[in-house]
């Protein structure tokens, strides 16, 4: 059984996962209208599967025979400067979602759910990987500045990039 204020901040959190989803959709559309083919693909990618995250908390509470809310979500920003500045707020954005998910743990903590606190820990290791992939991205991109060519190879390449192809290659 979950307490009211486990079952409350899991409901938050599914709202967080879900809105990142859109986020990410809506930073892939810009993508793919702007000519960036491979980031548009790699970022519907990312966006499916934050919505699959949404789901593994909302199949989570019902196992635990919780009441799921299926949120309402803000239209997220459709607009950005340059593929640099969207990765930018995609990084944040991580960093954002990395501290919800440390927050929970924590409520689970002082709540003595061990049950929901062990489920969690999926997620932690997640957001490690994706805050590390945000971030090679991003130290690319400042990398390439403006060489155009880099750019072509980089719009190819990411289109396969994935958290786990980071994790593997950083040793995590
Ligand atoms: Fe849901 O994994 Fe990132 O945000």
């Amino acid at each position: 059984m979950l307490s009211t204020r486990v079952q409350d901040a899991l409901n938050e959190q599914i709202k967080m996962e879900g809105s990142s989803s859109n986020f990410y959709l809506s930073m892939a559309v810009w993508a793919e209208e702007n000519g960036y083919a491979g980031v548009s693909q790699f970022l519907y990618k990312h966006s499916d599967e934050e919505r699959f995250h949404m789901l593994k908390l909302v199949k989570y509470i019902n196992e635990r025979d919780g009441k799921v809310i299926v949120p309402a979500f803000d239209q997220p920003k459709s607009d950005f400067t340059s593929v640099k500045q969207l990765f930018e707020e995609l990084y944040q954005h991580e960093v954002a979602v990395t501290q919800s998910i440390g927050e929970l743990v924590g409520i689970c903590l002082e709540e003595k759910d061990f049950t929901t606190q062990n489920f969690l820990q999926w997620y932690v290791s997640e957001q490690l990987e994706e805050e590390a992939l945000a971030k090679t991205v991003l130290d690319k991109i400042k990398l390439m500045a403006d060489d155009k060519s880099a750019w072509y190879h980089f719009d190819r390449d990411i289109a396969g990039l994935t958290a786990t192809s980071i994790a593997d290659t950083s040793g995590q």
